[in-house]
């Protein structure tokens, strides 16, 4: 891009900058790169990344290197960085601008980023983890749409492939974690933009809500979430090699609203963590 190369480049929703913060020292190690939606949840992760590294020090004394802004929430420990990117595609892609500037600013080599989330399942049993092969739009393209300049841009949104089928291998090396590698479809709503039915506004029979799940299950589609694309896309735009995992909340099949206990839900998200903690201890040759 023609301005990182500026005197200073302000991160303004992370509160870093170049001028402000040794981004080498501070950063300069990463090698993998984990975001989700929620903040508490990539606390969660990094404090299980913590324990799994064996790293020195309490997971309480982990702290959120963007605290001063309530944005993103970004923790690192060793090698691996967690960041939190909020609901929806425009809330992730101001994060992975300023995350893959700082990975540059950093001289960041090599580095495996994955997206860790939650979605609704089309046809598999709640729990069920979905690795990415194709991120889908709304038609079932495997593309993004950015609007630049008042013009539509189309970016692909092809993953890697050895990644996707490397983290397969990892699911069946942990016991009871349900893992496919199947389409995600990503939409710019959770309600009426997913076929629910249960939103404030709904303009479509239960009917039609089934027969476009039923079309999006013939392209492949095995779970619908709101990030997949743009991360995809953005990363392949930058060569960086990324992969998708979410789990399974439900299947949409059989319901729109999310039902199950609390206490379930948690132990399902904790599951696209455990495959990727396996990931990264087998890199890093730790197992
Ligand atoms: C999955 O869960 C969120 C909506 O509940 C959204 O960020 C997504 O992709
Ligand atoms: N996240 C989504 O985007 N959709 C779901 O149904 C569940 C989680």
């Amino acid at each position: 891009s023609p301005q990182t190369g500026a005197v200073q480049d302000i991160l303004y929703h992370f509160n870093l900058g170049t001028k402000t913060h040794n981004l080498p020292a501070m950063f300069g190690d990463i090698k993998f790169v984990c975001v989700g939606g929620s903040a508490n949840r990539m606390r969660a992760f990094a404090q299980f990344m913590h324990q799994e590294l064996g790293q020195p020090g309490h997971v309480d004394d982990i702290r959120d290197i963007c605290e001063e802004t309530d944005r993103y929430s970004m923790f690192k420990v060793g090698p691996v960085l967690s960041v939190s990117h909020g609901m929806g595609a425009p809330s992730i892609s101001i994060m992975l601008h300023e995350l893959i500037k700082l990975l540059y600013h950093s001289r960041c080599r090599d580095v495996i980023l994955f997206r860790i989330g939650t979605s609704g399942g089309i046809g598999l049993a709640p729990g069920t983890v979905v690795i990415t092969d194709k991120a889908v739009d709304s038609f079932f393209r495997p593309q993004f749409e950015q609007v630049v300049l008042g013009k539509v841009i189309v970016r692909s949104t092809e993953l890697d492939e050895g990644l996707s089928k490397e983290l397969l291998q990892c699911s069946t090396e942990l016991p009871d974690i349900p893992t496919v590698i199947a389409n995600t479809m990503c939409t710019h709503d959770f309600y009426e933009g997913q076929g629910r039915l249960d939103g404030a506004l709904c303009s479509f029979s239960t009917e039609e809500k089934l027969e476009y799940l039923r079309k999006a299950h013939e392209a492949g589609v095995r779970n619908i979430e709101m990030e997949s694309t743009v991360f995809a896309a953005m990363c392949r735009m930058c060569n960086l090699k990324a992969a998708v995992i979410c789990v399974t909340l439900l299947n949409r099949f059989e319901g729109d609203q999310i039902s199950t206990h609390h206490d379930v839900l948690v132990e399902y998200q904790q599951r696209p963590q455990g495959l990727v903690a396996h990931f990264i201890k087998k890199r890093l040759g730790l197992m």
